[in-house]
């Protein structure tokens, strides 16, 4: 229904579009407007609830999506943001030319004001009436610029009043948005998502220019790097808990929508046995174990590594193992055993007998020199049914060791006394065959 009979058809919906939003900005949308042949619309205001931006607002736009009316120049739009500060979008303009599902957006950057007739567009705010509407609206005066939200805090519930001033010809409004920008930091995403203590994660973002504070599921990262204003290097602290990222900045905290998962560090509680020779198996009790890339006896990666259960895995002494600290290596670090683990080293004696000397060597059968070279040897005689030490030597660098004083006929042996090494190694006793000296 029209009051002016205008030859031209609707107006046409142009996806004009020029002005982008600014980087970082944040849409939110609210519901459809039904405008009334006269009076308020329904409803009343619409709301749009904005929430978690930080920082102060930069930049506000406003689209109206679907706008209709049979005569545009009915209508009064007043947005009002949270803080109270308001803008006469559009009152009195657009004549009686039908308008149908034009696309308005409202940028004070924009070249322009709304033309007449009304197509759609980028335009300023065009206030060419007062908006007179009444009440939950406020009194005016009202701004004219969208720039006055520039500074304001943007979260909290932004309202827009519509309504049609005038008899006859109603419209209608399909939705409309909010692209909101601040000077507050924005998490967008962050890489990898998952990681230990020591993990590099690259955030991207917005704002994060002079960032003074990174944290992950509450614990403050020691090392990060603000590569630019929308890329901040952070490494995962150490003892860094599941949750949130947040980086703080000047103009606020931004806090990541999903949860960095941290990968718990491993911790060994128990050994068993606590001591025992290559090649023995060894069950290694703690937490987190599962993933287990290396386990260490001393240093020396141990064998047959093979993960039970979180709490459980079973690896063997490795050749060339001493004893000391036993380690276990996950992607979520590295444990030590609260105790070491004792190794325990056999060993073999040779012994020959010449006119005047035994003579022989020790050998570690694992090839742990330590208990082959620098180690006590004695050299018996059998007298009366017991043995009886005769001479003794300390072996040489190649495990050799010479003793005199077995010129007297009867059995000898040698023997590799039991040594507790400062390492904690044990040199097992071993006796060699016993060899005969006849005169
Ligand atoms: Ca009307």
């Amino acid at each position: 229904m029209r009051r002016i009979l205008v030859a031209a058809a609707g107006a046409l919906a142009l996806a004009l579009g020029a002005l982008a939003a600014p980087a970082g900005a944040v849409v939110f949308s609210g519901g459809p407007i039904t405008i009334p042949v006269q009076g308020n619309g329904n409803p009343y205001p619409s709301q749009i609830v904005v929430g978690n931006l930080t920082g102060a607002v930069t930049n506000v736009t406003v689209t109206i999506n679907g706008f209709s009316h049979t005569f545009p120049s009915d209508v009064r739009m007043l947005l009002v943001g949270p803080s109270g500060q308001t803008v006469n979008l559009m009152s009195g303009v657009g004549g009686g030319t039908d308008v149908t599902n034009a696309t308005l957006v409202f940028s004070q950057a924009a070249p322009g004001t709304v033309p007449t007739p009304i197509v759609s567009g980028t335009y300023r705010p065009t206030p060419t009436i007062a908006f007179n509407g009444g009440p939950p609206a406020p009194a005016g005066p009202y701004g004219a610029s969208l720039a006055i939200f520039n500074g304001t805090i943007p979260n909290g519930t932004w309202r827009l009043f519509v309504f049609d001033g005038a008899n006859l010809d109603s419209g209608s409004i399909a939705g409309w948005s909010l692209d909101i920008t601040t000077n507050g930091p924005a998490i967008g995403s962050f890489a990898p998502t998952t990681g230990a203590a020591g993990t590099q994660v690259v955030i991207t973002g917005t704002n994060l220019a002079g960032a003074t504070g990174v944290s992950f599921g509450g614990t403050a990262a020691t090392q990060f790097t603000v590569v630019s204003p929308t890329q901040i290097t952070a490494t995962v602290p150490p003892g860094a808990q599941s949750g949130p990222i947040t980086v703080t900045t000047p103009n606020g905290t931004a806090t990541s929508g999903t949860p960095f998962q941290t990968t718990p560090a491993p911790t060994i509680t128990a050994l068993s046995p606590a001591s025992g020779r290559v090649g023995t198996q060894v069950t290694i009790t703690g937490t987190n174990l599962t993933g287990a890339t290396q386990v260490s006896f001393n240093g020396i990666p141990a064998t047959g590594v093979a993960v039970a259960s979180p709490t459980q895995l079973t690896a063997t002494v490795p050749t060339g193992a001493g004893a000391g600290t036993v380690t276990v290596t996950t992607p979520g670090g590295t444990a030590s055993s609260p105790s070491p683990f004792t190794v325990s080293h056999s060993r073999r004696v040779s012994l020959s007998l010449s006119r005047t000397r035994a003579r022989g060597s020790v050998t570690a059968v694992d090839g742990f020199t330590k208990c082959s070279q620098q180690v006590a040897v004695r050299v018996q005689r059998r007298v009366s049914g017991s043995w009886r030490t005769v001479g003794s030597d300390i072996t040489d660098g190649n495990g050799r060791y010479s003793v005199g004083n077995v010129r007297t006929a009867g059995r000898y042996r040698a023997v590799a006394v039991r040594q507790t090494l400062s390492s904690g190694d044990v040199c097992s006793r071993k006796a060699s065959a016993s060899a005969r000296q006849s005169r």
